[in-house]
């Protein structure tokens, strides 16, 4: 106890208050822990299905080398094909690589999932698209052709259909594949949510087409932003359209207040019933569990309320959460969900939550202090109220950031900031070292043990690392494949290689905290009050019914000596749960150090 300073005491126990009144129920929302899966480079457990050059046709950057072909899994990321080496930059490369990732793949994973300790899955979009992350649909009604099994005969089914009259939907062999996900997922008693991308599609989408074809009479011409028409006597294609933040690749839908126009949310509509009660037969079992909605800030609200509406007539079980972050990027400052989470969404990404936690962490020029960083989660907590802070989305990483790998090897770059190797060549995109690590580990740690659902971005509990997108959505690592070293930088030859394997002891480290979570319901819908706080130090309390624990989170450089017995009860036992951060057992009550970047936790019998 040589560190610990009886004043502080005295100092901070103004601080003390209790938080979260018991008003309402959470539903199971508290109780996933996510796991968000990018399916063209998670797992690829069929071969034979991979994409070929004709799928990639209206994407980004259009044009397609003639010698095209899958990029290997175990590739250096940074190295060029051979079919890249036509003096285009790495990036532009980067939207056409395929991997080959498929439905089957996840299926072949759900055993690993299920070791791991998560329970929810969250996959980024999954119906037919030409591009890698499936941002812009062709289709809303079916499962990519080449993450399912038999991609010809899938590619022959769509001539078959209107895809504007659901009534000539039939199911693909993809389609089926990830009926049959579902089935897995709820079988192993876990539940799986995907994107919902309702604002924008890719060019090739069947009413974009039609209206493209049949011209400014065409019924589905009005679902659409269109500026011009073509001329059919000139040469040149004068048609001109809005596309998403000005990305012709991905046609917006024409919004007025209502959001979409009708016939396309009508359209809509059949898509969400499609896939949330497949048999139709009133009984949601056999679909998803809920939409994760992409750039739901950009939808005027009133359109989520409708789609809650429809979401709930189908699954009142559902959840529903939205893409929400910048306010302002410039300034850093991430928006206030509130609006949606009243009667909207049930959940929103918590970037708030990243960012505070990077910034009391990660940063190393002026950290946030703990009790600016406890601030930040009190404001959060005052936004989103009791029980939405335990509902929402606590993620650290995802495939729109720098993953967590990289971001504690870089502190001074801030969340989704500064972390794009083109823009910022002396980003660090090796492994972490030493101290970064556990830095990684420490932030993982106060993820899972604060309110808010856990979240964990694919292979980040495998060690993976990466930049900003596109870096952050490397092929998976998985203990049984071998993988070449990183001898190359996005411009040049690395001094030395670094070695790519799947990292068993952060692994296990996740899984000790996804067991943790699991075992106590303290961590997932109890209580959260803030017992002390310094400048680099706190302490708080999770509380459900009888069942206390005590946390005390030591980001500071050398170790603090605790007084957590000031705050137990004559009699209280006090047992130390296995602690990844702190390698010595709590045996006194009476004091014991918490190493720096340490986090111990005391469980109250
Ligand atoms: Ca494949
Ligand atoms: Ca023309
Ligand atoms: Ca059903
Ligand atoms: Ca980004």
């Amino acid at each position: 106890m040589n560190t610990f300073r009886p004043f502080l005491l005295i100092l901070i126990a103004a601080l003390l208050c209790s938080r979260l009144p018991a008003t309402a129920k959470p539903k199971w929302f508290a109780d996933a822990i996510w796991y968000q899966v990018f399916p063209e480079r998670f797992c690829n457990g069929d071969k034979t299905n991979d994409p070929v050059r004709a799928s990639l046709k209206d994407t980004w950057p259009y044009l397609i080398p003639a010698a095209w072909q899958p990029s290997p899994w175990t590739s250096d990321w940074y190295k060029l094909q051979p079919w890249e080496q036509d003096g285009r930059d790495f990036y532009v490369h980067a939207q056409l690589r395929r991997y080959g990732g498929d439905i089957q793949g996840i299926l072949d994973k759900l055993d690993y999932l299920k070791d791991l300790g998560v329970n929810t899955l969250y996959l980024n979009p999954v119906f037919e698209s030409p591009s890698l992350h499936k941002y812009g649909a062709t289709l809303y009604h079916h499962i990519d052709k080449h993450f399912g099994p038999d991609p010809a005969a899938d590619l022959a089914l769509f001539t078959t259909e209107d895809p504007g009259d659901p009534a000539t939907w039939k199911w693909s062999t993809a389609d089926k594949l990830f009926l049959e996900l579902i089935r897995q997922v709820h079988r192993r008693g876990m539940r799986i949510i995907i994107d919902g991308v309702f604002n924008h599609v890719g060019i090739p989408f069947w009413a974009f087409q039609r209206a493209r074809k049949e011209g400014p009479t065409s019924p589905f011409a009005k679902w659409f932003d269109i500026h011009r028409w073509d001329n059919p006597a000139t040469v040149e294609d004068e048609f001109e359209y809005r596309g998403w933040a000005g990305v012709k690749g991905l046609p917006e839908f024409r919004k007025d207040d209502e959001g979409p126009h009708p016939e396309a949310k009508r359209h809509m509509h059949a898509i969400v019933k499609r896939w949330m009660d497949p048999n139709g037969d009133g009984d949601p079992s056999d679909g998803i569990d809920g939409w994760r909605l992409d750039v739901a800030a950009e939808v005027p609200i009133a359109f989520w309320h409708e789609l809650r509406g429809w979401v709930t007539e189908i699954n009142p079980d559902a959840y529903l959460t939205g893409e929400i972050w910048w306010e302002d990027y410039r300034s850093h400052k991430l928006k206030n969900a509130a609006p949606w989470l009243a009667n909207a969404f049930d959940g929103v990404m918590n970037y708030r939550f990243t960012d505070a936690v990077l910034r009391f962490a990660n940063e190393e020029c002026k950290p946030a202090s703990a009790a600016e960083f406890l601030g930040a989660l009190r404001r959060i907590e005052d936004d989103y109220g009791y029980p939405k802070v335990l509902e929402v989305q606590n993620l650290l990483d995802s495939h729109d950031v720098a993953r967590l790998g990289s971001a504690v090897m870089n502190p001074e770059a801030r969340l989704d900031h500064d972390a794009n190797v083109k823009g910022r060549p002396d980003y660090r995109t090796g492994p972490p070292n030493r101290e970064a690590r556990q830095k990684l580990k420490f932030m993982a740690t106060l993820q899972f043990l604060l309110p808010g659902a856990p979240y964990i971005y694919y292979g980040t509990e495998a060690g993976m690392w990466g930049a900003d997108d596109p870096d952050c959505r490397k092929p998976m690592l998985w203990p049984e494949i071998k993988y070449d070293d990183e001898a190359f930088l996005h411009t040049q030859e690395r001094r030395s290689p670094v070695r790519v394997a799947f990292d068993t002891e952060l692994h296990q480290f996740y899984q000790s905290l996804c067991r943790i979570r699991r075992k106590s319901a303290v961590w997932r819908r109890g209580d959260f009050q803030i017992l002390f706080t310094s400048e680099r130090w706190f302490a708080f309390r999770r509380k459900l019914g009888t069942e206390e624990a005590v946390v005390v989170v030591n980001a500071g450089r050398t170790a603090v000596g605790a007084p957590v017995q000031k705050f137990l009860a004559e009699g209280d036992k006090v047992q130390s749960l296995s602690s990844p951060t702190h390698p010595k057992r709590a045996e006194s009550v009476a004091g014991f150090e918490v190493d720096p970047w340490g986090i111990v936790i005391l469980q109250l019998k």
